[in-house]
Parts: C-alpha cells; structure tokens; sequence
C-alpha cells in the first residue's frame, strides 16, 4: 500500500527490513542498546559486528526511551542504521504515545541529517515491548504523516511489518487516516 504526501511517499511492506534496499534502516533497540532477539537481533546479524563497535563508542551512557542514535549500516546495503528505542507497553497511560512518536521522529530527523532519501522502519515495540498492534500503527502512521507533511523529506519512507497480521493493522490504519 502506498501513499503519497506531496513530494514523499510512504510504503507498508511486509517482509523482513534486512532485505530493503534504502539509504537508512531504523532499529528496534533497548534503551542500553545492549542488542537483544527481534528485529534487533536480526539487523545485528545482518550488519556484523560494526554496530556494537560503534554504538559502545559513540554511545555509552545508552539512548534515552522515546530517541534514536545512528551508526553506520556495516554490512547491510544500507549506509546507516538508525537505533530507536521504542517504550515498553504499561497500560497506554505512562507516556507510551509520545515516547513512540519521539522514537519516530528522531529517527526521520536522523535520515534528514544524514542525507538519506529513503529509509526503512519496523513496528518499534509492538513485539517484546507488547505495545497493541493497532494502537501502535496509529501513533506510527501519524507521526510519519505529520513529518513527511511539514518536512518534506525523506522522500521515501516504508513502514516493513514481519506478519500479514501486522500488515492488516497498519493497512486499515494507513487507509483511516487518509480517508
Ligand atoms: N524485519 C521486520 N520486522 C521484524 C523483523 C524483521 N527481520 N523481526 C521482527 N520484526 P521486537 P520491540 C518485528 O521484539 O518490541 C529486542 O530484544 C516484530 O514482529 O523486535 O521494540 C531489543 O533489543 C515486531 O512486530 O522489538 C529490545 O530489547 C517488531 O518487529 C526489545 O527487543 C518489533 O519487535 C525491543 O522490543
């Protein structure tokens, strides 16, 4: 599904982020950017060892819950790789909404700073951080929306979903928010 905001468009895709051929792929971290199991896990293992080089040297003290730091993409075709640090779920009341949206935004802002015309993004947090598929697909598909609206840039941005149940959600939400 593909929707275009001006001059950018947004992509859902499913399959795995890994695969995508784009200037920047975000990553779904933990705050420690210790590495972990998901998506994380299978970024690292595409990339080698470059990643944790990097972010143990630029970034000690972490990423703040709610942020994003860059390296650059090592291995994978992608030129830099975006680490973002989604919320884990509490309920919905303990600033979740705006700590994915934070996570978002940094994120584009870092294609922007970097250059980057086109970068991949997964679900942040809907898998071992529990946020609920559909509320996350709201405040993601929002947030892009807003950014692509008053930025401008990237020019291209594709939301990768790993399931066809992913795939739904983000897709009835994508097409609400158009309507
Ligand atoms: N491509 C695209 N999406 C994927 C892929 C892939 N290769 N693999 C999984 N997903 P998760 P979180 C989807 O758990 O909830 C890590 O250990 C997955 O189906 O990767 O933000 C980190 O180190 C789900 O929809 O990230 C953190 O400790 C989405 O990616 C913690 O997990 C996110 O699931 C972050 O948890």
């Amino acid at each position: 599904m593909i929707v275009q905001f001006g001059e950018c468009r947004l992509q859902l895709v499913q399959g795995d982020i890994t695969r995508q051929d784009v200037d920047a792929i975000a990553n779904a971290a933990n705050s420690a950017l210790a590495g972990g199991g998901g998506v994380d896990g299978a970024i690292h293992r595409a990339a080698g060892p470059l990643l944790k080089q990097q972010t143990a040297a630029r970034y000690p003290d972490g990423c703040p819950t709610g942020s994003a730091v860059a390296t650059d993409g090592g291995n994978l075709s992608a030129k830099f790789v975006f680490h973002a640090v989604g919320p884990v779920w509490g309920g919905g009341d303990q600033g979740e909404p705006s700590q994915l949206a934070g996570a978002y935004r940094r994120c584009l802002e870092l294609a922007v700073e970097h250059n980057c015309e086109s970068i991949a993004i997964p679900a942040i947090s809907t898998g071992v951080y529990g946020y609920p598929m559909d509320l996350a697909a709201q405040t993601t598909l929002t947030t892009v929306r807003d950014f692509l609206v008053s930025h401008q840039n990237p020019k291209r941005v594709n939301v990768v979903l790993f399931d066809g149940g992913a795939f739904g959600a983000f897709a009835r939400v994508l097409e609400s928010i158009i309507g």
